[in-house]
């Protein structure tokens, strides 16, 4: 006689807890050796003069490998990197964005300064800009163009 085995039903929706708890070393051994650029932050504060205007962005690096900025471009005009020297600016090439750190522009700094501008950009309006990067190639980020006063929260 023959014997019916009942099929014993497996609950495999059971929580997979992955594995967590290794991730308080950095991350700077083997398989992070790439740049892993990312951008936030992005706003142009909307200009005053119609043909030039400033931008600003944080570029943030996770990856275990530098990378550079080497060049700016826009379809709105012509763009450029600044870093700010005392009172005055000066064009900045090949601009570090540091393994495990970040390229920071922002008011009072660096900032990406927009010249011979095709239109005034309008609040609400968004500037697309091109980021070249040494290894990672070409990141192209939206900047979304605010009030001429705004001021982005700081901190963490
Ligand atoms: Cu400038």
């Amino acid at each position: 006689m023959r014997r019916l085995v009942a099929p014993v039903a497996v609950l495999t929706g059971a929580l997979v807890l992955a594995g967590c708890g290794s991730g308080d070393s950095p991350a700077d051994s083997q398989g992070a050796s790439q740049a892993e650029l990312s951008v936030s932050g992005a706003y142009m504060p909307q200009p005053v003069s119609d043909s030039m205007a400033a931008g600003f962005l944080t570029v943030t690096n996770k990856g275990g490998t530098k990378d550079e900025l080497t060049s700016v471009t826009s379809d709105a005009g012509e763009v450029t990197a600044h870093e700010t020297v005392g009172s005055s600016m000066q064009e900045a090439t090949d601009l570090a964005v540091p393994a495990h750190g970040q390229l920071v522009f922002k008011s009072g700094g660096s900032h990406l300064m927009f010249e011979k501008l095709k239109r005034k950009p309008e609040q609400g309006e968004k500037v697309t800009v091109k980021l070249h990067f040494a290894k990672s190639g070409t990141v192209t980020v939206e900047m979304p163009v605010k009030s001429a006063t705004y001021s982005p929260k700081t901190g963490h």
